[in-house]
Order: structure tokens, then sequence, then C-alpha cells
């Protein structure tokens, strides 16, 4: 469907249009504005990963622009793990060894079931995230396995937990260096890894003296014997792991909690062991990408925008600075954007923060914008000149990678449950065509998508056609890899690091002009860096904990989902909601000095008297589509008190999970009307 720029926000405005009158219409808008403006003013806005994010690169490639942003605010998912682990241990993202890929599983004689696991600001159950399966933690503790949780708030696994340290929401860096602390002081390390394996261990002893028990303690909330006692229950456990999740990227200080969790497990000597951490074999793995970054784009490379700013973020993640991309369509500079793409984004309801901000922003600068999409969404609605139908995952052969390819375990095929319906594309099918569209000189040996596919998102290394039919291909897995050279390009041993170590004190923070150590740093508005803020937001406010009916923004109108979660929720400690006459079930405004939001109050102890959640990703499909309104988006939107550009010295983080707010009751109800929802949505049932 196709629409007018100057109708944008308007849902009665869009008209059906064949696919080849969309391909003429962004063939002659694209000539129009890169002859005016050049590539560079193209901008891909991209989510989280999917299937189709593998697209997204390709998408830069036909649009040959280096600009592909992933909106959320200094990319506070999943990369600043990625990254820290590159930067320090030359892999990416260090994982719990569940077994995965050995032909015995659990029973495999290679194996060992992990003593203790951490759970540290992840909830595996809830978010079976980047190619992990939550169902591994239940599988592990029935084999004897033991649960330490890091989280401020109650989940099942914490319940099941050894010890659950309920810290204040952004002082993790603060507990990781005084178990640093006490491990190093207690000398329960694993001192011939450390000897053998490691750079810079005496440094870091000094450093994290800087965090004794006691202080970390009164910062984060927690009680001191607790931190020992964790301390000692994860240093003297042999194999243990940990799981590390989002709370660590959502954070200006994320870099530094990710080098204190990776030196926990380095100095124990739980890299790359059977239940400890696994590692990619760096020479062996298939990368999901499986393509050359600037093909097609040669030195407009370096005009990425944030690039220069935040090489750090930028270098690693391919992708332009979230938080610079918004300044430069308020600003133009350092030149204009024109043409948008969204790529599986939804940013006004759910990936970016400040969402009015950047809707603004994107419709007073791009001239053309357009989306492919499984459904009307409000960021299409408000912004997009151009919709094309998706194919859902469903409806065609596809393929899935854990971890992104960066572990040894799988890459898995999905074979389609029913018929493409209608007109629809999928992402590949899309990207390729416009390739072919924009640039015939494109993929000249692909004579069809699926040639694209086996080239370009398999690498030339497997063919979909032959591989589909096995669901999953396993890679072997090999420990101890530092031993064998598998680690390093060259096959000496080591890490892929400038000093072949895993690098404690690192080298390449240095570089990139960060602190080499870890430091803790106060979450920039909080009870202790802004106590005058008190008064007024006496609340810690984290958000976004995942829940089994949605995927983000996704699902609100599948009815079967909304009925399990029918109203965005925020959760609040009984003692508050009675101090301040909030009823469980009550319909609340959760506000601070950047915006506000409507919540319906769950009164519960699953957070502590200090701590406020609330959910994300909510819009309303039932609702009025039309601009104010939006399908009500912006009405119980949390992220309209996050502010943006309050990332880290190397680019990352952003205050997602801590942030300061108050609550109050409102007369008004906003409750959804469920038998609208399944008129609107359902079958009939
Ligand atoms: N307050 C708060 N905000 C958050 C978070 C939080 O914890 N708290 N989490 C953040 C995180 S970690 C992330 S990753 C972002 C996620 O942000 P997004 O990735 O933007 O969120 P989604 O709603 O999953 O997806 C966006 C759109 O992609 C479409 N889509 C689904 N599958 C496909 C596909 O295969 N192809 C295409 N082309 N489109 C598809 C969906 O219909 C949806 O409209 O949100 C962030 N926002
Ligand atoms: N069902 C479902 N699954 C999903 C998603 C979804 O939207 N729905 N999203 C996917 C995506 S893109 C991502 S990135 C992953 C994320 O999945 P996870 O990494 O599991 O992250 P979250 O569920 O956001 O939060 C995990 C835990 O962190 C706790 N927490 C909050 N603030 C803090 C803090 O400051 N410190 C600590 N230590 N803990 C804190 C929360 O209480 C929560 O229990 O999930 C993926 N899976
Ligand atoms: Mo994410």
């Amino acid at each position: 469907m196709k629409r007018d720029p100057k109708h944008r926000g308007r849902a009665d405005k869009w008209v059906q249009i064949t696919h080849e009158e969309a391909f003429d219409l962004i063939e002659k808008e694209y000539k129009r504005i890169t002859a005016k403006y050049g590539r560079k003013s193209c901008v891909v806005f991209s989510g989280t990963g999917r299937e189709g994010g593998g697209m997204n690169p390709y998408a830069t490639n036909v649009l040959r622009t280096p600009n592909m942003c992933y909106t959320q605010s200094g990319y506070a998912c999943y990369l600043p793990r990625l990254a820290s682990a590159a930067y320090i241990v030359g892999v990416v993202y260090p994982e719990l060894d569940y077994a995965g890929g050995l032909p015995g599983r659990y029973d495999d004689p290679a194996y060992e079931v992990p003593e203790c696991l951490i759970l540290w600001g992840k909830a595996p159950l809830e978010s079976n995230p980047d190619g992990f399966f939550g169902h591994a933690v239940i599988d592990l503790m029935r084999r004897g396995t033991r649960i330490i949780s890091v989280d401020p708030r109650v989940n099942w696994l914490s319940t099941r937990a050894d010890h659950h340290l309920r810290l204040r929401p952004g002082t993790d860096t603060a507990l990781g260096m005084a178990l640093l602390n006490i491990i190093i002081k207690e000398g329960i390390y694993d001192k011939q890894f450390v000897e053998s394996w490691t750079y810079g261990f005496d440094k870091l002893a000094e450093r994290v003296k800087d965090m004794p028990p006691e202080k970390a303690a009164g910062i984060c909330g927690v009680k001191m014997e607790d931190i020992y006692a964790v301390a000692r229950m994860y240093a003297t456990a042999k194999p243990a792991a940990i799981q590390w999740g989002l709370a660590v990227d959502q954070k200006a200080n994320g870099m530094q909690t990710a080098q204190c969790i990776i030196s926990l497990m380095s100095i124990t000597g739980n890299i790359d062991v059977p239940g400890g951490q696994i590692l990619a074999d760096i020479n062996g793995n298939v990368n999901e990408v499986g393509y050359n970054m600037d093909q097609g784009i040669g030195d407009d490379f370096n005009l990425m925008i944030g690039l220069q700013e935040y090489p750090a973020c930028c270098q690693v993640t391919f992708q332009s600075h979230a938080d610079l991309t918004l300044k430069t369509l308020e600003t133009g500079k350092p030149y204009p954007l024109k043409f948008g793409f969204y790529a599986g984004n939804n940013l006004l309801s759910c990936t970016s923060m400040e969402p009015q901000r950047w809707a603004k922003a994107i419709n007073e600068s791009l001239e053309f914008c357009m989306t492919i999409e499984c459904f009307m969404t409000p960021t299409a609605e408000a912004t997009c000149d151009l919709i094309f139908p998706l194919a859902t995952i469903c409806e065609r052969d596809g393929t899935v990678f854990t971890h992104y390819g960066g572990s040894p375990v799988t890459i898995g095929f999905t074979n389609k449950a029913v018929e493409k319906q209608g007109e629809s594309l999928s992402d590949l099918e899309f990207v390729y065509l416009l390739g072919k569209r924009l640039h015939p000189d494109l993929w000249t040996d692909c004579k069809s998508v699926n040639d694209f596919i086996d080239k370009l998102r398999l690498g030339g290394r497997y063919k979909f056609k032959d591989v589909h039919k096995l669901v999953s291909v396993q890679h072997e897995v090999k420990y101890r890899k530092f031993e064998t050279g598998d680690l390093r390009r060259d096959h000496e041993p080591g890490f892929n690091t400038p000093t072949g170590r895993i690098e404690l004190y690192s080298t390449i923070f240095e570089q990139l002009g960060d602190d080499p150590l870890p430091y803790y740093v106060e979450p920039k508005y909080s009870p202790v860096s802004t106590p005058e803020l008190l008064d007024k937001y006496p609340f810690v406010l984290t958000t976004g904990a995942r829940v089994i009916g949605f995927f983000h923004s996704e699902h609100r109108q599948i009815p079967y989902l909304r009925e399990l979660n029918p109203n965005p929720l925020v959760e609040i400690h009984p003692k508050n909601a009675a101090k301040l006459g909030i009823a469980d079930g009550q319909w609340c405004e959760v506000y601070n000095q950047f915006g506000s939001a409507k919540y319906k109050a769950k009164v519960t102890c699953a957070v502590d008297e200090k701590t406020i959640h609330a959910q994300h990703g909510w819009w309303f499909p039932e609702d009025d589509g039309n601009a104010p309104n939006l399908y009500g988006t912006f009405r119980s939107n949390i992220n309209n008190l996050i502010p943006n550009f309050h990332f880290g010295k190397l680019g990352f983080g952003a205050p997602v999970k801590c942030m300061l707010c108050n609550i109050k009751p409102i007369t008004e109800s906003y409750d959804t009307d469920m038998a609208l929802v399944w008129k609107k949505f359902g079958k009939g049932e």
C-alpha cells in the first residue's frame, strides 16, 4: 500500500498498489533522493534479531548506504555484551555451556553439569534469549545445578535460588567488583589459569580494592554477608557458569559490568571448559551474515554516523550510532537523512527511547520512508509512505541461527507450516528483488532468491535445498581451545586479543579511550546521584522484563496471547500501593521529568519497596490508528520516561532499566475491551 507523504499518520489514506508499482515508486524516489543528497542520505532502521535481521546488512547493501541503525539508545541490547567479550576475550558472548551440540547432550562423557549457575539480569524461562532455550536451566537444576539470582525482582527461578541478590537496578558493576574483591582477597581463584592465560591480574586486584563488600552492600542495597556467600559459592563450585542478560546492557556503566562478569568467569577458570562458558571456534564457525560488509559501499563506510565519535560501538556493530542518528535527523548534520527503510523495527512502540521525539525527527527529515511488515504498526502508520506485507516465518522455509552464529552450536532450518497468504514477500525476497531493481550489477551469480540465500545467508557453506530436511545442523564442540589454537586466526595457543591473553586489564578499552579496568558509576538519575529529585521521583524504575505472551511490541492483536496480559502492567510493592492509595488493578500514571505513561497496577512483592517495574512495547491495535492517537502507542509507553544520550564512554548503554519515577492513581480507566479484540482479530471463536 502507498500513501502520499503529506498524509503520514492518516490510517484512511492508504491505497493498494501492485508490487511492480511499488518497486517503480521506490526506484524513482531512490534515484531522486540520492541524486540530490547522495546515497548516505538513506538509513535502514533495524530492530532485534530475527530471520530478517540478517537482511539488514543486505538492505544497506542494496541502498548502498553506510547507515543502518538499530534505534535503541546506546545499542543497549546484546552488543555491549558481545563487544566487551570480543575486546577482552577475543570471542563473542561466552554462553553457559548447556551441552548443546554434544551428541549425548547432558549425558555426553565430554560434559560436566555446572555445580552453580548465576542468573545475572537475565530471565531465561521468559525470554529464551539469543538462541538459548530456557528449559536447559531446568534440565540442569534437575541434574543438581544450584542457582544464584542477581535480579531486583522475584521470578520463578529466583524463588528456587540458594541466594537471591535483589540489588538496586543499575548498580551491577559495584556488585561485580565486590565479588572479584572477595575472590581475590580469599585466594579462591584458579591460580594456574590466571598465571597462564590472563593479562593484568595484579592491576585488577588493586582496582577492586576500591570496592570492598561493605561499600558494595551500601550501594546495591544487599547484605554484605550475602555478597560473601555468593562469591564463595561461585568461586568454589567446579564448574560454574554465569548467564548474563539484558540488564547488563541497559545502563551506561554496562561495559564495566560486562568486564567484571568476564573477569569472574576467567579468574575462576570457567572459560571454555565443560559446564562453564562455551566459546565459539573462531576458525571453524559459521557466522550469520557470511558476507562482505563493505560490498558496494567502499569508502563510504567512513561516513557512517557516529563512526568517528564512537568507533568502539560502530565498528563492531557495523551500524550507525542510534543517538547520533537521532541528532542527525534533527539537525541535518553532518548531512541530511532523506530516505528511510524499517526492517523489523517498531520504534515508536518499543525500540526507541523518547519515541515522540524520534517520530517528529523522522517525519521532519525523511522525504520517503517504507517498510516490510507483518502488521500495520504505529511506526508505519506515523511515518511510512509505502508498506509491503511480509510473509511470516510460518509461510516460508527459512533459517535461524542460535547465538547469531557466535557459539559452536547450531543453525536451524524452519519449514513452512502454511502457504503464503495474499501477495506477501519474505524479507530476503524483498531485498533480493530490490537489489536487482536498483543495481542490476549486484549478485549477478544469483539467478533466484534461493541462490541468494545460499550465497549470502548461508555463506556458501550449505545449500538450503539440501539441509532444510535436517532441521538443525550441529557443529562439533571442542573445549579448552585456547590450548589448541582454535581461538586465534594464526592457530597459536591463547586468545584473539593484542596480548594473546584474556585481558583483565583491557588494552583495547585503553586504546579506545576508556579506563582499562572496571569502575563503578552511578546511573545518571538515581537516589545517590540526584538526591534532590527524590522528593519528586522517589522510586527506581526498571522496565521491560520479558513476559511469555508477547515478543516486544508483537502479538497484541493475537487474542489468545492478549488474554494472558490484556493491559499494560506496572508492578508496585504492597506497602507503597497502600501509602499512595493504589489498589490492585487500578489505573495509574507513572511519570518523571521526561514524560509519563498510563499503566494498570499489579500490586506485588515481586518488586521491593524502592523499585517499580513497568512493561514495555505497548500499543493497542484495536484502537484508532490515526495520528495523534496512533493505536494509543504513546499512552502506555514507558519509553516516554527514558531519555536518549545517556550512554557510556564507548558509546554503549542506556538507562532503560535504571531511571527514577513516581506513580499516582488516576480516576480514568483504560481497560482493554477483550470482546473488541476478539471481534476485530479473532476468527469468531
Ligand atoms: N522500556 C524498554 N524498551 C525496550 C526494551 C526494554 O527492556 N525496556 N527492550 C529493548 C530491546 S532489548 C529490543 S531488542 C527492542 C526491540 O525492538 P523491535 O525489534 O523494534 O521490537 P519488535 O516489536 O519485536 O519488532 C519490530 C517489528 O518487526 C516486525 N517483524 C517481526 N518479524 C519480522 C520479520 O521477520 N521481518 C520484518 N521485516 N519485520 C518483522 C514486527 O511486526 C514489529 O512491528 O526493544 C527495546 N525496547
Ligand atoms: N517472550 C519474550 N521473549 C523475549 C523478548 C520478548 O520481548 N518477549 N525479547 C527478546 C530480546 S530482544 C531480548 S534482548 C531478550 C532479553 O531477555 P533477558 O536478558 O532475560 O532480559 P529481561 O527479561 O529484559 O530482564 C531480565 C531480568 O533482569 C532483571 N533486571 C531489571 N533491572 C536490572 C538491573 O539493573 N540489574 C539486574 N541484575 N537485573 C535487572 C529483571 O527483573 C528481569 O528478571 O529477550 C528476548 N526474548
Ligand atoms: Mo533485545
